[in-house]
């Protein structure tokens, strides 16, 4: 047994866990279901705008790798990017980027939002965010398939949730948006002042994916159970629980979104090993793996996927496996059958 773990141990630090390189991982086609638009704008493009635009800010605010310091961040990320030309160009590097790394089904997750100053309204975000998918629909859509969730976030006034959920009413026949995401910092309100607009949201037919659980204590795990109750489509992250709400969700069986690095951090993990991913994926729960945010967490799906392979010495059919149970939990299920078949088809053809 030592033999062996000195094996797992050298195949880890070399980046090859049971065989499976990042390279393998990085050209399977894989699935992300938990991202944030300005989480995800490339650091590159923000210093170059903030630069022209002569905006002074403070990137050291980039090593704060926690929820706190996520939230400045985006407010740092929100102030920079002041016209729709920066809302288009940064939809489409975020789409392109998705597509590198061989991404071949996505749910872009955004707040629609006017800006402060006044250059663009709500309306024009998100017809920009979706001219943009729809553009990237028509060119690499064979490629990898882009769907937009459209957010409500906490951290803003209640009208402003029902001014979006109004907006996005006349637009049900948009094919494109594909559920809701109720997300933001989780200290700003609660999920019950929301409850009744998300109820609402469903009644239209609207698929929902709620963030749970990402802080700790007693107020959260309370909110938590509320939000369990709600029965969403989805969970997104769910990193606090006590016994009760695990076996509610396991019974519910409602899929999670987990976001490893994020979580790792907002966890205040040693490991990766920690993550609750364990008392999840061998128990057969649907779960998928996803970035959260690219820019503030300075990662990408290959790097989720590759991390917790490693972290978990998962075999080949264990990740086979693991994208087979994120492409059941898809909001587009008409393109599940054919995401199977390309998930299939990659590991077939690699098992030589
Ligand atoms: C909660 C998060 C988040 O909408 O401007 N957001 N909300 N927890 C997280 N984990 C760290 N990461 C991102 O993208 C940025 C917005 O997404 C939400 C926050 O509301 C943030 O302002 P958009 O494209």
């Amino acid at each position: 047994t030592q033999f062996i773990s000195l094996k797992i141990y050298l195949a880890s630090m070399i980046g090859i866990a049971k065989g499976l390189t990042q390279d393998f991982v990085k050209k399977a086609p894989k699935i992300e279901l938990h991202a944030h638009l300005n989480g995800c704008v490339r650091r590159q493009t923000l210093f170059e705008i903030a630069q022209r635009k002569q905006i002074n800010v403070d990137f050291s605010i980039f090593d704060l790798r926690n929820i706190k310091g996520a939230f400045s961040i985006f407010q740092l990320i929100h102030q920079v990017l002041r016209d729709l030309s920066d809302i288009r160009r940064v939809s489409r590097e975020v789409l392109e980027d998705f597509k590198d790394q061989n991404v071949a089904y996505l749910e872009l997750r955004t707040t629609p939002k006017s800006c402060e100053l006044g250059t663009y309204t709500k309306e024009q975000y998100l017809a920009t965010v979706i001219d943009e998918i729809q553009k990237f629909q028509q060119l690499h859509g064979d490629k990898m398939q882009a769907r937009l969730l459209v957010s409500i976030d906490r951290g803003r006034p209640l009208d402003d949730a029902r001014s979006t959920l109004n907006h996005i009413l006349k637009l049900k026949n948009n094919n494109l948006i594909a559920g809701i995401d109720f997300s933001g910092n989780p200290s700003k309100s609660t999920f019950k002042e929301y409850e009744q607009l998300l109820e609402q949201a469903r009644k239209e037919g609207f698929k929902i994916t709620i963030h749970v659980a990402e802080l700790e204590g007693d107020e959260y795990l309370q909110e938590s159970f509320d939000i369990v109750n709600f029965k969403p489509d989805r969970l997104g992250h769910f990193n606090f629980y006590n016994q009760e709400l695990y076996n509610k969700v396991r019974q519910l069986d409602i899929p999670i979104e987990m976001c490893p690095t994020s979580n790792f951090y907002t966890v205040n993990m040693k490991s990766l090993s920690e993550h609750h991913f364990k008392e999840f994926f061998y128990q057969g729960h649907t779960i998928n793996l996803n970035t959260d945010d690219t820019c503030v967490f300075d990662t990408d799906i290959t790097q989720e996927h590759f991390k917790m392979i490693q972290a978990f010495n998962l075999s080949e059919d264990e990740f086979k496996q693991l994208l087979l149970r994120s492409s059941n939990m898809i909001f587009d299920q008409s393109y599940r059958p054919l995401l199977q078949q390309r998930i299939n088809e990659y590991f077939s053809s690699s098992q030589k």
